[in-house]
Formats: structure tokens, sequence, C-alpha cells
């Protein structure tokens, strides 16, 4: 099976921990598709639609360059990657909070402690320009992962890194100092959309699905 060239095109994150309410909010939307192991994408049978399932990295990067029309990602990550696309809508899931972090027993207070600090992350980006709002200089410390690690291993005094529950923090004897942004998952399309009349069919759709979940929350 190929592409189809007419279809709108979504990607959306393989394997994480935004694939299955990603999948299940496509699903209450009444879209129909089936999913394969190791196929790389799915086509809708009632819309014409074709899911590709990617590395939530990829996806800003593949929405701006309009290789496909939408995506489904964190805003850390379409911030992150300064994305220029457009945000269509907030999704209700997937909720998180970049956060600086020192260890609990850390002589470091307030944000300005941070004066010359070393700081790892694995978001160089969205660090650099909260620093910079603030006036700090400090050391940035790219890592790929396991960041919360990087205070007992003596290579950072600061961590600035994701939390949802914040359990991880708390295990790793870290306590949070700052906010830097807050998140959850949104629809992203490309600034070049052809297919405008289906994206506001899907639109009409995920809109109607979000605020009837907001509304049972509330
Ligand atoms: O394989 P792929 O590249 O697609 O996935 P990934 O491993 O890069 O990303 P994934 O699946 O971990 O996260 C995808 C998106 O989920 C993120 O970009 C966020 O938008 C969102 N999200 C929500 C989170 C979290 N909550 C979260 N808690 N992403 C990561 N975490 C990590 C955090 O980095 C830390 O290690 O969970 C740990 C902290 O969790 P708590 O609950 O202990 O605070
Ligand atoms: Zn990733």
């Amino acid at each position: 099976m190929k592409l189809n060239g007419n279809n709108l095109k979504i990607a959306i994150q393989k394997d994480g921990r935004l694939t299955e309410q990603t999948l299940k909010l496509l699903k209450e939307i009444g879209l129909e598709f089936e999913i394969y192991k190791r196929q790389l994408f799915s086509r809708c049978r009632n819309f014409p639609l074709d899911i590709l399932f990617l590395r939530d990295d990829d996806i800003p990067e593949y929405v701006q360059d309009n290789t496909v029309d939408l995506g489904i990602v964190g805003e850390n990550l379409v911030s992150e990657r300064n994305a220029n696309v457009r945000n269509l809508e907030k999704l209700g899931f997937g909720y998180c909070s970049l956060v600086l972090a020192v260890p609990q027993k850390s002589g470091i207070r307030k944000i300005t402690d941070l004066e010359s600090k070393r700081i790892a992350t694995s978001y160089p980006v969205s660090l650099r320009t909260y620093l910079r709002q603030q006036n700090i200089q400090a050391e940035i410390i790219q890592l790929k992962g396991s960041v919360e690690i990087a205070p007992s291993l003596e290579i950072a005094d600061a961590i600035c890194d994701l939390r949802s529950t914040g359990s991880t923090i708390k295990s790793n004897n870290l306590k949070v100092l700052e906010t830097v942004l807050e998140s959850q998952s949104v629809l992203i399309s490309s600034k070049q959309i052809k297919q405008k009349k289906e994206l506001e069919r899907l639109l009409i759709r995920i809109r109607a699905d979000s605020k009837h979940r907001k509304a049972n929350i509330s």
C-alpha cells in the first residue's frame, strides 16, 4: 500500500506516552482504521486520511516542511524545535511541565542562584530561552535521557526536565525550583494545507470531542 497523494496525512507518535490516547481520540471522532505491527501508516476507511506512525521528535519538522499536513505532539516539543506550524487545538491529554529542579539538600533556593551553575537537560532550546529571559548565565549540559540522575553523578547542579506525577523528581531526591513551561498534546498543521475542506471537517469533529472531554472533567 502506498500513501495517497490526495489524502490528508497526519503524523502521530508510533510508540510512546501519547500513542494510546491519540489513537483513542482518532477512534472517538469516528475514524475507522486498522493498525498492524511494523506498518508505517494506516488508511482510514471512512475519511480521506492517512495516519503515519513516527518518533515524536520528527513530527514538528515533518509538519513544518509539509511532508505531512497534520501532527499530534506535545507543545513542549513544538517550542523546543521552534517549529513554524499552526497550533490548531489543545487536546487535553499528555499534560506535563518542563521544570527546573535541584537536589533537596542543594544551596540553590531561587532562580538567580543558578548563575554560573551547570544544568542538565534534553530541552536546551527551551532552557536557553528561559535563562535569557531571566538574565541568568549558566552552563547547559545536553543529555539524551536519564537527566534526573545527573546531579547524583555530580555532572550537573540542577536539571531541567519534564514532570507529570512528580515521582521521578522525588525518588531522585530532587525538588522543583521553577516551572519553565506547561505542556499538553496539541494538534498542529502545516501552513500550506491544500485539503482545506477535509481539514475543516476533521477539526469540527476533534473540537466537538475535546469540548465533550473537557465538559466531563469539570
Ligand atoms: O520514541 P519517541 O521519541 O517517540 O518517544 P519519547 O521517548 O521521546 O517520548 P515519550 O513517549 O516519553 O513522551 C512523549 C511526550 O509525552 C512528551 O514530549 C511530553 O509532551 C509528554 N509527556 C507527558 C511526558 C511526560 N508526561 C513525562 N512525564 N514525557 C516524558 N515524561 C518523562 C520525564 O522526562 C521524566 O523522565 O517522565 C519522567 C517523569 O515523570 P513523572 O510522572 O515521574 O513526573
Ligand atoms: Zn522522542
